[in-house]
């Protein structure tokens, strides 16, 4: 499957209250949801209505703003949970039950044989009450499952013939990219159902566990803005966009409205109270900066030498960074351009051996170099003549 036919589950609003930080009100919710459907994600997951009476009311209000994006809600495989979960006016509904032994053995205390019916009963009920609606099942903790039990699981539920989606879920973070592709691969050989992706990053896979997913022919991906979610979280919507682009910058661009992506950042991040981490996918503040003088000239010559992902794309400007010692004359011949100074290219050079060495002794600021080449900007205009650059050098110091 060429890697566009994918959609994205955007969790936010589901594993995102999952964050220690989360505590959306009901118009944070309204808001998140409407950027994250002006962004141009196909679906919108929403916390189980049973959680709590206002995620009951505002899993209903969304429902019924009519946004572009289809609204989901996620429930325990339970029958109670199903019926609140119907009237809330979803268009699908992400039904999940645990199958590991940890969780079989400390959380819910079911064997594979009663999940199995448990799940046959929920699934047909949800199915019978409203065929309309998108149905997936997942099971949780399906890394740390054994295949036997898990694949017995999946094919019981396949047998059901109401469910449109199987989930697998990367709870603990535990999967690599390898495992990811064969499990994938192997429910996508043996069901013909679309198959979703969810992946926790405790070790910081989660990106590459997602992209393995969908080369292995998953449908399917959740993320979540910055990637909250129950502790350091899943797969953020910026990173999956990111490893997308890369590959097929197009259909990204085509798909989501890139511009908005980092207000969709800020926004979430003002209402988690968090900064954007400085080194996020796309929208932290040194994604697009270059240091070293040597990138800053390829850079300056074509910005494909040192990035991948346009930051033009996501309505973002890249950075040269030249207050340092590792800057290059390139990069300081393009900052007094900018400054509107002209220096030839052995002041440019002397002047740049200039801010290494001040560098060597004091951390500078932007504002130190600008000061210095007004200075000796300055210094050679003023002299009238073409003083050599060891007098500038003197001149200034
Ligand atoms: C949870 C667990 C879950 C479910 C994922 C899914 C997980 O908090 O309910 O339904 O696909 O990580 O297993 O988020
Ligand atoms: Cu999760």
């Amino acid at each position: 499957m060429p890697l566009t036919d994918f959609s994205i589950i955007e969790s936010t609003l589901r594993e995102g209250e999952q964050f220690v930080g989360a505590e959306f009100t009901s118009q944070d919710k309204v808001e998140i949801a409407g950027a994250l459907a002006d962004f141009g994600v196909e679906y919108i997951e929403l916390t189980s209505p049973c959680a709590s009476p206002s995620s009951r009311t505002d899993c209903a209000r969304i429902a019924s703003l009519s946004l572009a994006s289809k609204i989901l809600t996620h429930i325990r495989c339970h029958m109670e949970d199903a019926r609140i979960a119907l009237d809330t006016g979803a268009d699908g509904i992400d039904v999940v039950i645990g199958t590991s032994s940890y969780l079989r053995e400390f959380s819910h205390g079911k064997s594979i044989d009663q999940v199995i019916e448990v799940a046959s009963e929920v699934l047909t009920f949800i199915h019978s009450q409203a065929p309309e609606i998108e149905l997936r099942f997942s099971t949780e903790d399906s890394f740390r499952s054994a295949q036997a039990d898990l694949l017995r699981v999946y094919l019981a539920v396949g047998e059901l013939e109401v469910v449109d989606r199987l989930g697998v879920a990367d709870t603990v973070g535990v999967a690599t990219p390898h495992g990811v592709f064969n499990l994938v691969r192997t429910l996508r050989q043996l069901t013909q159902s679309d198959i979703e992706f969810h992946g926790h990053n405790d070790t910081g896979c989660a990106i590459a566990n997602s992209y393995a997913a969908l080369e292995a022919g998953a449908t399917h991906i959740d993320t979540t803005v910055l990637g909250i979610g129950e502790r350091n979280g899943i797969t953020s919507l910026e990173g999956l966009i990111a490893r997308l682009y890369a590959t097929n910058p197009d259909s990204v661009r085509t798909k989501y409205r890139l511009h908005q992506l980092h207000d969709l950042n800020q926004l979430v991040a003002d209402k988690v109270e968090i900064e954007i981490p400085f080194n996020h996918y796309i929208t932290g503040v040194t994604a697009f900066t270059h240091k070293a003088g040597i990138h800053a000239k390829a850079i300056l010559n074509n910005p494909e030498t040192y990035e991948i992902l346009d930051p033009a794309d996501f309505g973002l400007t890249r950075y040269i960074s030249i207050a340092h010692k590792l800057t290059g004359w390139n990069a300081v011949q393009d900052r007094a351009a900018q400054l509107g100074l002209e220096l030839d290219p052995a002041n440019l050079r002397a002047v740049t051996r200039h801010i290494k060495a001040m560098a060597d002794h004091k951390r500078l600021t932007l504002s130190d170099v600008d000061e210095l080449l007004h200075q000796w900007a300055d210094a050679v205009n003023g002299s009238g003549e073409e003083a050599s650059t060891a007098t500038q050098e003197a001149r200034v110091a």
